[in-house]
């Protein structure tokens, strides 16, 4: 398997976390190499993963003038992204692992989407999240069959309603974590659009726990489906007890902190809607939400607000670098605030 990464270097740090986690989960570091190489030419002859789509990316364009993929400026569009795989598109019984999206966001956010966990019997699951997407489930695809039909990681446990509409919920977080510190993983995440919802699930999909959000936002036409309530989350030991919280910012205008069970451990209303939430974690843990109309919160543990800032704009994008929550707005701006002092 092969990472095909352009030689313009926009993905280069995508690559690289692409390598880290296959590195990470099966201890094997595959190769890098760029779109102008002999490994990515098509027709393929290696296994291959590929980023961008086919105005970026080499082995994109080659595949994309063949039909075996729609991704450019258009489709997913703005933010959107698919990660997908493409079984033996050349009966050479080489396949391709298409991480992409229109821009470097969305390209971003299948990067994120690329999850490995463990399979059955020593082998590898991908865990795919897809916006657009027609059903909410995950695509599961096991290393040693590169099928891409199952579907798992969707369902609820007894007591609980599976709300189901075509095309209309979305998966954009998946977290594979050990939530309740049993040394075993689970797998956490939102499912959005017309119902939202926040679910575990056991490794082997088996849910675990539940919590209903309720119905999105309903947009004016030509907006086919509700928008999303959950509009952030991250998975962190907030309160130092050994287990993982689920912090989630909703767009009625609350920070919610569930536990395992997906249980409330604690809410906070924000002087206005969360857009972005992330967990910081050094050196304590504290969260940093963007609400829309430029405010910046720091929250403690247990939810108390411990800091207060304010950037132009509304909040589009977060990262945590080193201790330090930087938020990008619509308008440009972007702001790094801490509620700790730093050396
Ligand atoms: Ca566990
Ligand atoms: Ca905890």
């Amino acid at each position: 398997m092969t990472v095909v990464d352009p030689v313009s270097g926009e993905y280069d740090a995508l690559a690289a976390r692409i390598r880290e986690a296959i590195e990470r989960r099966s201890g094997v570091r595959i190769p890098v190499v760029r779109d102008d190489a002999p490994e990515a030419a098509v027709p393929i002859r290696g296994n291959l993963i590929a980023l961008g789509n086919r105005s970026t990316n080499k082995t994109m364009e080659g595949l994309y003038n063949r039909y075996f993929t729609l991704l450019d400026l258009w489709y997913p569009g703005p933010g959107g992204y698919e990660v997908r795989s493409l079984h033996n598109p050349f009966g050479g019984g080489h396949n391709v692992i298409l991480v992409g999206g229109s821009d470097r966001a969305g390209v971003d956010r299948a990067t994120d989407e690329f999850v490995l966990i463990d399979g059955p019997e020593g082998s590898i699951d991908l865990l795919i999240a897809r916006a657009p997407t027609d059903m909410h489930t995950l695509a599961v695809v096991n290393n040693r069959k590169l099928d891409a039909s199952p579907r798992n990681f969707y369902g609820v446990p007894a007591g609980h309603t599976n709300v189901s509409v075509w095309g209309c919920m979305h998966r954009r977080h998946v977290f594979v974590e050990d939530l309740d510190g049993d040394g075993k993983q689970e797998v956490a995440g939102e499912i959005d659009g017309t119902w939202n919802r926040i679910g575990v699930w056991a490794q082997d999909g088996t849910p675990l726990a539940n919590v209903h959000l309720g119905p999105g936002e309903f947009e004016p036409p030509p907006k086919p489906c509700p928008r999303r309530n959950v509009r952030d989350m991250d998975v962190a030991d907030v309160d130092g007890d050994g287990k993982q919280e689920i912090i989630a910012g909703l767009a009625g205008g609350l920070a919610l902190a569930l536990n395992h069970r997906c249980e409330k451990v604690w809410s906070k209303r924000l002087p206005a809607p969360p857009t972005v939430l992330a967990c910081v974690r050094s050196p304590k843990p504290w969260i940093a939400a963007g609400c829309e109309d430029g405010t910046l919160i720091a929250l403690d543990g247990k939810g108390e607000v411990s800091g207060m800032g304010r950037t132009q704009g509304r909040p589009s994008g977060i990262a945590v670098l080193d201790g330090l929550a930087v938020v990008g707005t619509d308008s440009g701006q972007v702001a790094g605030w801490t509620t700790f002092a730093r050396d």
